[in-house]
């Protein structure tokens, strides 16, 4: 039996090569050897406000990015998470094998609700209908970034808990994440990691940018002082993220990029990563737009839907069972 697969990403803004690279390039790779469920997750976006239009585009675009990324809807299953109740279901079951002092203790969240008057219950109750999200397939594995890590730890916890409470049951499911590039950081501060939701578009680069503007950002990306392209994390944070970048989109090691660019200083290196990152970028776009017009998102995400929804409703059962709920006559 193939291990299963299970990953989400949120219609919360327009996705950015963050996600990209820390996420859907690994989710187009296992496809080819893993039973794959892959959603956009319209349930976590909401933890923040949304408008109704936009989460209606955006969850159409998300899915549709799924598609022109190289994810094949005949070889994996792609759905919206709101279109199978279980989700929410189990989670609000996880949520109750949930600890508050775990949940405050997410760096997410901390970072999330960081100086905002009033945050929504949704955002410090996210990781556990995160859980509920994997568990509810039994996934074995959870291609992610690395900001995702410690929710994928508490997924872990409960699903531990739940074990070790109801008996056997659920998988211990492990992370995926990329060796270069598992966390991609913002283009104005390598401190804070590249975000679809950060209210400073020159902070991202987003998959849907026009190739002029993926220039103007990358012009205009900050740079460590000094002028030698090294990688360097500690010491040059903000030329070794736009080495990752450079690594992921032209199909290069970091090595060969420092011997590329050595005594060139950074004028040429952002020159070129911006034209690797462009002709990265633009088959995808053009995938982007033939599949929007042919309308047949919907099609796709009910088709996904109606195909994982038997596992997840069977999961729910047994868990319900488990904990002692009155079948339904
Ligand atoms: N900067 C990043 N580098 C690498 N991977 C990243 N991911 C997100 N940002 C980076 C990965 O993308 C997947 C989708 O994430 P999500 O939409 O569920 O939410 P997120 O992790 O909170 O991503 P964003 O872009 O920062 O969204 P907002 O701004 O809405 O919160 C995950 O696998 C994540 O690890």
């Amino acid at each position: 039996m193939p291990k299963r697969v299970l990953s989400g990403i949120q219609p919360s803004g327009q996705l950015t090569l963050g996600n990209y690279i820390g996420a859907i390039q690994n989710f187009v790779k296992l496809q080819e050897t893993h039973e794959c469920f892959f959603m956009v997750v319209d349930l976590h976006a909401v933890t923040v406000p949304q408008e109704p239009a936009a989460l209606r585009e955006q969850t159409e675009a998300v899915a549709a990015l799924f598609i022109a990324a190289g994810i094949d809807p005949a070889k994996a299953s792609v759905f919206a998470q709101s279109h199978v109740p279980a989700h929410a279901e189990l989670g609000w079951l996880m949520t109750t094998l949930t600890y508050m002092g775990e949940l405050e203790r997410m760096t997410q969240f901390k970072d999330k609700a960081a100086g905002k008057e009033s945050v929504g219950a949704g955002l410090f109750v996210y990781p556990a209908l995160m859980a509920a999200d994997i568990l509810v397939y039994n996934a074995d594995l959870v291609p992610v970034g690395d900001d995702q890590k410690q929710h994928l730890e508490l997924t872990r916890d409960l699903a531990q808990r739940f074990n070790t409470r109801f008996g056997d049951y659920f998988t211990i499911p492990e992370p995926y994440i990329p060796k270069i590039g598992a966390r991609i950081m913002s283009l104005d501060d390598a401190a804070k990691k590249m975000s679809k939701s950060n209210p400073n578009p020159a902070s991202f680069i987003a998959l849907l940018d026009p190739p002029d503007m993926i220039r103007k950002k990358i012009s205009r990306a900050t740079t460590d002082s000094g002028r030698e392209v090294a990688f360097d994390p500690a010491g040059k944070p903000e030329i070794s993220n736009l080495m990752s970048i450079y690594a992921h989109c032209a199909g290069v090691t970091l090595e060969e990029i420092a011997g590329r660019y050595e005594g060139q200083g950074y004028g040429a290196f952002k020159k070129d990563l911006a034209e690797h990152v462009v002709a990265a970028l633009e088959p995808l776009q053009a995938r982007y737009r033939e599949i929007r017009s042919s309308g047949e998102i919907g099609d796709i995400l009910k088709r996904g839907a109606e195909r994982v929804s038997a596992i997840a409703n069977q999961t729910l059962a047994d868990v319900k069972e488990r904990m002692g709920f009155l079948a339904p006559r």
